[in-house]
């Protein structure tokens, strides 16, 4: 039959239809009122207007197409217009504008439509939400012809009978941090809601659909509205025994169902943090303890009221747990993050340290701590050592005459101090580098640094050199605890470090100093350990510090006292520096000596070469070197010459001895 309509052309197709009496085009036949002469007319669920040029009706169905004046949120109801031609005949592909005078309580969807071959045309129409009430009216237009042809029906909005179905679970018990499904229907009129319904789901514990508190959702176009439980709460821990979920709409008794949550067990434990991470020996005067904190987890949840044994797995010697020296397992319970800590007491010996944390309720789960280490202590005042590779350098005339400074530095037990502990330099003339980090070498602990010759050049040619570092005063351990203890042990307590130039064994304002505060009177001192008096703080940390002096020695030679045996068997003076007669020549320096006249003759000098010469702490001291020639067969007026040659290779000639 199909087929064989298919066959024909649209105008036969058409003239079937409607002699087979579509629903849409008897049910528009059934307006009342419009009369002939382009009058409109309506009444209550439905209206025709008839003019000249043709008709246009329109009228509501309920999803039994059964025509009806009002509507409710039960669904499936459509607008139906009918357009005809003056002859009667239906109106096809015609395009039908639907419209309501008051969107507020009821919506069409869509707002337009073409007739079909039976020249009707229909939208669906609803209330706009389940609690709309009232009243509207509802038009239909079309053009026919030339004529603008409207249609109007009024239809009331019926209020709705909404009910909640039985909440329904996929799973009434779950496994700790599990989820399942939940759902439930809305009806109106003991029907599943075709309009959209909210319903706010809600749980005693955990999340629906990965939030929070309450979730609204609206229901499908089955009345149905669904969500994921799961038992897990926005921080992450878990909940267990009974959860109460509760669906719930505007207007509708509320639904609960109870799930039963399995308590949940820890399977996992993970270091958190070790604050700080590195401690000092014992006695050391710097920080002993270290906090180490574990987390207990089930799954990825953290998880209270665990109990987890401490123990330590490495220990470089007299580590304790929680407190020192002790050596014995600790337990903790997590708190409500499931968190654990343990403090971590150093020992005497440096070194890694690893405590394991261990679920008593499973001892195959356990972590450890990473990266913990008790260091060496902290510089001591007492174990700083700073030396000089050549104190006399060829550094008054000549740029660029390098030497090395070396410090080597231990903490109070006199074990090396942690490598990377930056030692600071700074000059009162040449030119110092800046700073040097310690390494162990053969496990002692030491750097150095270059410092060189240059302006400005001290008028006396002694450079001050301070090198520092922050360290620890040294004490007196009265109670023989082997750590500093306030108020009991005996503080050897030194003001700000400063360097000493002028050598005067004072601070004098210009010189370099680092103030660190302290205003407690005490004595100062000089080098080689430079106290800034009444700048003490009776507190353990200071700055480590040492000064040396370096020598500018000049390049040309001078000399004095002239001592001559009065045998003649020896010749002695005193080589200096020119512009300095307490100033060595530099060192390497070397001396020749000849002699002329009779038989005079001379044997090797003693006091050449130049020895290294160390400064002293006298900035005034004499410094020279005593250099002797021997001679023999000597007498009277015979003449002895001296060469001095520095390290440069500047040979000074003296003029000649003349043997008195
Ligand atoms: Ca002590
Ligand atoms: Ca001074
Ligand atoms: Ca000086």
């Amino acid at each position: 039959m199909n087929r064989f309509i298919k066959l024909l052309g649209g105008v036969l197709l058409a003239a079937t239809l409607a002699a087979c009496g579509g629903g849409g085009g008897s049910a528009g036949s059934t307006g009342t009122g419009g009369s002939t002469g382009g009058s409109t007319g309506g009444s209550t669920g439905g209206g025709t207007t008839t003019t000249d040029n043709g008709s246009i009706s329109v009228a509501i169905f309920s999803a039994a197409s059964a025509q009806v004046s009002a509507i409710d949120s039960a669904g499936g109801y459509v607008a139906r217009a009918t357009v005809k031609d003056s002859s009667g005949a239906a109106v096809a592909n015609k395009l039908v504008t639907f419209a309501l005078t008051d969107s507020s309580i009821a919506t069409i969807s869509p707002s337009t439509a073409l007739t079909n071959s039976s020249g009707v045309a229909q939208v669906a129409i609803a209330p706009t939400s389940i609690s709309s009430i009232g009243a509207a009216s509802l038009s239909a237009s079309a053009t026919v012809g030339t004529a603008n042809l409207t249609a109007s029906a009024d239809f009331g909005v019926s209020a709705s009978n909404l009910t909640l179905s039985a909440l329904a679970v996929g799973q009434t018990s779950l496994p700790s941090g599990g989820n399942t499904s939940a759902q439930v229907t809305a009806m109106v009129n003991g029907q599943p809601a075709t309009t959209p319904v909210n319903v706010t789901f809600t749980a005693s514990c955990g999340r629906i659909n990965s939030q929070s508190g309450s979730v609204s959702v609206t229901t499908n176009g089955s009345g149905s509205a669904s969500v994921t439980y799961t038992a897990v709460q926005d921080d992450g821990s878990l909940c267990s025994g009974s959860v109460t979920l509760t669906a719930a709409a505007a207007g509708a008794s509320s639904q609960f169902t109870t799930i039963t949550v399995a308590a949940a067990a820890a399977n996992a434990i993970t270091f958190v943090s070790a604050v700080p991470q590195q401690i000092f020996v014992s006695g050391s005067g710097a920080l002993e303890q270290s906090v180490a904190k574990f987390k207990v987890l089930s799954g990825t949840a953290p998880l209270a009221n665990q109990t987890v044994t401490f123990s330590l797995t490495v220990n470089p010697g007299g580590v304790g747990l929680n407190s020192a020296g002790s050596t014995a397992n600790v337990q903790g319970t997590t708190d409500a993050s499931g968190l654990v800590s343990v403090s971590v007491f150093s020992g005497t010996i440096p070194g890694p340290v690893k405590v394991r944390a261990t679920l008593v309720s499973d001892p195959t789960v356990f972590a450890e701590t990473q990266n913990l280490t008790v260091s060496s202590g902290p510089p001591s005042q007492r174990f700083m050592s700073v030396s000089v590779g050549t104190f006399n350098i060829e550094g008054q005339n000549i740029d660029g005459t390098s030497t090395t400074i070396t410090a080597r530095i231990a903490d109070r037990q006199g074990n090396p101090v942690e490598n990377g502990t930056v030692i600071n330099f700074t000059a009162e003339g040449g030119q110092v580098a800046s700073s040097c980090a310690t390494t162990q070498v053969a496990g002692i602990s030491s750097c150095s640094v270059n410092y060189i010759s240059q302006n400005p050049r001290p008028a006396n040619g002694r450079v001050s050199v301070l090198a520092y570092t922050n360290g620890t005063k040294d004490y007196v351990d009265v109670n023989g605890n082997n750590r500093y203890d306030a108020g009991v042990d005996t503080l050897v307590d030194i003001g700000d470090a400063y360097r000493d130039d002028n050598e005067d064994k004072a601070f004098n304002a210009g010189e370099f100093v680092i103030p660190r505060g302290g205003a407690v009177a005490c004595a100062g001192t000089g080098e080689p350990f430079p106290s800034q008096a009444n700048t003490c703080d009776g507190q353990l940390a200071t700055t480590v510090r040492q000064q040396v002096v370096i020598l500018n020695s000049s390049t040309s030679a001078s000399y004095k006292n002239i001592v001559v045996a009065a045998d003649k068997s020896s010749l002695s003076f005193r080589l200096t520096s020119d512009y300095n007669q307490n100033l060595p020549m530099p060192a390497g320096t070397s001396v020749t000596a000849a002699a002329s006249g009779g038989a005079c003759a001379v044997g090797a000098p003693k006091g050449t070469p130049v020895a290294n010469v160390p400064p002293g702490t006298d900035p005034n001291g004499d410094l020279s070197t005593l250099v002797t020639v021997s001679l023999s067969g000597c007498v009277s007026g015979n003449k002895v010459q001296v060469d001095v040659k520095s390290p440069s290779g500047l040979t000074t000639s003296f003029p000649d001895f003349v043997l008195p």
